[in-house]
C-alpha cells in the first residue's frame, strides 16, 4: 500500500469513528485518536523531518489534505450531535402551550380586617383623621401620661409584655403596648406643636386602631388583640356629643336601627367621667341581651395637658372598642380563636 492508500484508509477509519461516536465525549475520544498529541495524523506529520526534502513536500502536502478532510468531519459529527441533543431536550421538555391555566387563588381580607376597615371608614366619614404608631412603646407613653398610677395592676409583670435587653435583664421603661392610646398621646404632642403659633388649637378628631399586647390567653382573651380608640378634643366638646357619636356610629357598623345603646358608669384612669358602653340588639339570636361592648369617657384633664392641651380651655371625649369582639358580634362567631389560626375553612366564609 503507498502513502496514498494508507492516507485514505486512515481518513475513512477516521469518519466511521466519529460516526460511531453518539457522545460528546466519545467524539472528542475519537478525535485525540487521530488529531491528538499521540494521534496517528499528528505522528505522521512529524515523521516528514525524516524524508528527503522534495518527498517531504509532496507527502507534507498529502497528509495536511487529509488532516483537514478529518477536521472537517470531525466539526459536522460536533454540529450533528449538539443538534441532536438539543432536538432531545426539546421533546423531553415539551409545554403543551394549549392547556388551560391554573388560575389564581382567590384571596381575601381577615373578618378583623373588615371590621377594621369599616371602623375606620365610619369615622373617617365624621371628620376623624387615622393615626397609628409604634407598637412597642415607652412606660411613659403606655401608662404615665395616661394618668395611670406606678402601682396600677396593668403595669405589673403579669399584665404586661415588657422588653428584654440582650442580657435577658428586663427593661422596665419598654414594653408592648396593652391598648392604643399612646398613639393618641404622640397625635395629641404632634398636633399642639405643629398649631402653637395659633391662638387656639383646631380640634383634633383622630381614630386609632391597631394590634396590642396583654398576658392573657383563653377562649375570649388572646395575648395580642385589637383596639380601635379615638378621641375629639376641643374647646366645647361634651358628654352629648361622645353619646351622639358613638350611638350613631354602632347604628351604622351593625346596619341596624334596631339595636338600643346604653352608656353605664365606670372607672378607668384615663377619663373622668366614664362609661361602659352596652347594645342590646332588638332582634336575632342575642335578642334583649345586654352585651359589653366598648369603653369611653370625658377625657381626664392630667391626660388632657401630658398630650399639651390646657385642661382649662379644652375638653375631649374618648373611646374604645375591641374590633375582635365586634366582628365576633357582627358575624355570630363563638370563638376568638378562630381569628388567629388560618384555617381557611373559617376564613373563605367571609368572601
Ligand atoms: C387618650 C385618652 C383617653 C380610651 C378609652 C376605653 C375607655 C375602654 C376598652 C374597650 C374594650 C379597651 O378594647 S378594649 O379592651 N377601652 O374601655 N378606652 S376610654 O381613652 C383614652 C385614650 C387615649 C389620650
Amino acid at each position: 500500500m503507498d502513502n496514498q492508500e494508507q492516507l485514505a484508509e486512515l481518513v475513512s477509519k477516521a469518519i466511521a469513528d466519529f460516526s460511531a461516536a453518539t457522545l460528546p465525549a466519545e467524539l472528542e475520544d475519537a478525535k485525540a485518536k487521530y488529531l491528538g498529541k499521540d494521534g496517528s495524523l499528528t505522528a505522521l506529520l512529524k515523521g516528514l523531518g525524516r524524508l528527503q526534502p522534495d518527498e517531504r513536500k509532496t507527502v507534507g502536502a498529502q497528509i495536511n489534505r487529509a488532516k483537514e478532510t478529518v477536521e472537517l468531519a470531525l466539526v459536522t459529527r460536533r454540529e450533528a450531535l449538539r443538534d441532536a441533543q438539543l432536538e432531545a431536550q426539546l421533546t423531553a421538555e415539551a409545554l403543551d402551550v394549549t392547556l388551560p391555566g391554573r388560575g389564581r387563588m382567590r384571596g381575601g381580607l381577615h373578618p378583623v380586617s373588615m371590621s377594621l376597615e369599616r371602623i375606620e371608614a365610619l369615622f373617617r366619614s365624621i371628620g376623624f383623621e387615622v393615626a397609628d404608631g409604634p407598637e412597642i412603646e415607652t412606660d411613659w407613653h403606655n401608662f404615665t401620661a395616661l394618668n395611670t398610677p406606678d402601682n396600677h395592676p396593668a403595669r405589673s409583670m403579669h399584665d404586661t409584655f415588657y422588653l428584654h435587653d440582650t442580657d435577658g435583664k428586663i427593661q422596665q421603661d419598654v414594653l408592648l403596648r396593652t391598648h392604643t392610646s399612646p398613639v393618641q398621646i404622640r397625635a395629641m404632642l404632634a398636633h399642639v406643636e405643629r398649631y402653637k403659633h395659633l391662638p387656639a388649637l383646631p380640634e383634633l378628631r383622630i381614630l386609632c386602631p391597631g394590634r396590642v399586647y396583654r398576658v392573657d390567653s383563653d377562649a375570649t382573651h388572646s395575648p395580642m388583640f385589637h383596639q380601635a380608640e379615638g378621641l375629639w378634643v376641643g374647646e366645647h366638646v361634651s358628654f352629648a356629643d361622645l353619646k351622639g357619636v358613638v350611638t350613631d356610629f354602632l347604628h351604622n357598623f351593625f346596619e341596624s336601627d334596631d339595636l338600643k345603646v346604653r352608656f353605664r358608669p365606670s372607672f378607668f384612669p384615663f377619663t373622668e367621667p366614664s362609661a361602659e358602653i352596652d347594645v342590646a340588639f332588638m332582634s336575632g339570636a342575642l335578642e334583649g341581651r345586654w352585651l359589653e361592648i366598648a369603653g369611653c369617657g370625658m377625657m381626664h384633664p392630667n391626660v388632657l395637658r401630658c398630650g399639651g392641651f390646657d385642661p382649662e380651655k379644652y375638653t375631649g371625649f374618648a373611646f374604645g372598642m375591641g374590633p375582635d369582639r365586634l366582628t365576633m358580634l357582627r358575624y355570630g362567631v363563638n370563638d376568638l380563636r378562630l381569628f388567629f389560626e388560618s384555617d381557611l375553612r373559617f376564613l373563605k366564609q367571609f368572601h
